[in-house]
């Protein structure tokens, strides 16, 4: 079989070009691949919305990879089962209201539904701005996430969209560049971003679920972010509340969109 080096090359830049064309106009923008957002991904896509996640790194999957420190096990507690049946990811239970999964298994699971589901997912993408139009936010500013690295001079591009969600975990990314951007605008108790507390698992993981919510017009938050925007506590590796905050996102986000399919 004959194999050309410049088709490979071809189909390679023609068939990124075409996803990154038909993704400067999307209805749901998730910024961050950790569980929370690809979470909120795969449901929000399962519903025929129009969802495009950015993530900085090479690896989607966030802080799920490891375990907790290191041992590659990830804790569920008994409110997420059900997600983690709808995702068919194996879990075994370890005590009453406990589930372990396999990290490795776990992240390429979520990976998985979420592109068989229709979300187009662009590793190696940063976030670095927001467009904001009369006190409401239209779109993202990205760029590769290598310039970044490199601390090269290079402009970003823009992406248009109907809604962001801040999946960026522990440093909320995209609440922190509205509020160095336009101030203290956030729908928080004073405006600002909160910052989160110490370490809580049961406070964490409830309120983890409550602060999923909008956080400045367009943009919500869910996963880690949610609980570092409002001031919530942190709660070590445990993932149900991720993937419960990721699949709340996304109800919020369906009611937005009454026309499409139920
Ligand atoms: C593109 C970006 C940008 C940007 C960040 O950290 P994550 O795993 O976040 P969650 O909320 O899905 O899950 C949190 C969980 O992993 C965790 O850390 C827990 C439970 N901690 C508890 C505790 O007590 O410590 O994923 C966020 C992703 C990462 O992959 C980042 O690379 C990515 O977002 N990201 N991508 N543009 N500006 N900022």
């Amino acid at each position: 079989m004959k194999i050309d080096e410049i088709v490979i090359s071809r189909a390679i830049v023609e068939g990124f070009c075409k996803d990154l064309m038909d993704s400067t106009e999307t209805d749901v923008a998730v910024v961050g691949g950790g569980p929370a957002g690809l979470t909120a991904s795969y449901y929000l896509a399962k519903e025929g919305i129009k969802t495009v996640l950015f993530e900085r790194k090479l690896s989607i999957g966030g802080g799920m990879w490891g375990g907790g420190m290191m041992f590659n096990k990830c804790v569920f507690q008994e409110e997420s089962k059900r997600i983690l049946d709808e995702l068919e990811i194996n879990r075994k239970k370890y005590e009453k209201d406990y589930y372990i999964t396999d990290s490795i298994e776990t992240v390429s699971a979520l990976c998985l539904k979420c592109r068989k589901a229709g979300a187009k997912i662009f590793n190696l993408i940063s976030v670095e701005d927001v467009m904001i139009r009369k006190e409401k936010v239209t779109g993202l500013v990205i760029n590769w996430s290598a310039t970044e690295l490199a601390h090269l001079h290079v402009d970003p591009l823009t992406v248009r969209t109907k809604f962001v969600v801040d999946a960026t975990g522990h440093d909320s990314e995209i609440a922190k560049i509205i509020v160095r951007k336009i101030g203290k605008k956030l729908k928080t108790k004073t405006g600002d971003f909160l910052g989160e507390k110490p370490m809580w698992a049961e406070v964490g993981e409830t309120t983890i679920v409550e602060h999923t919510k909008e956080i400045y017009p367009n943009v919500y938050v869910c996963g880690m972010a949610a609980n570092a925007v409002f001031g919530g506590y942190r709660m070590g590796p445990i993932f149900g509340g991720m993937l419960l905050s990721g699949e709340k996102v996304a109800k919020l986000l369906i009611k937005k969109f009454p026309l499409r399919k139920t």
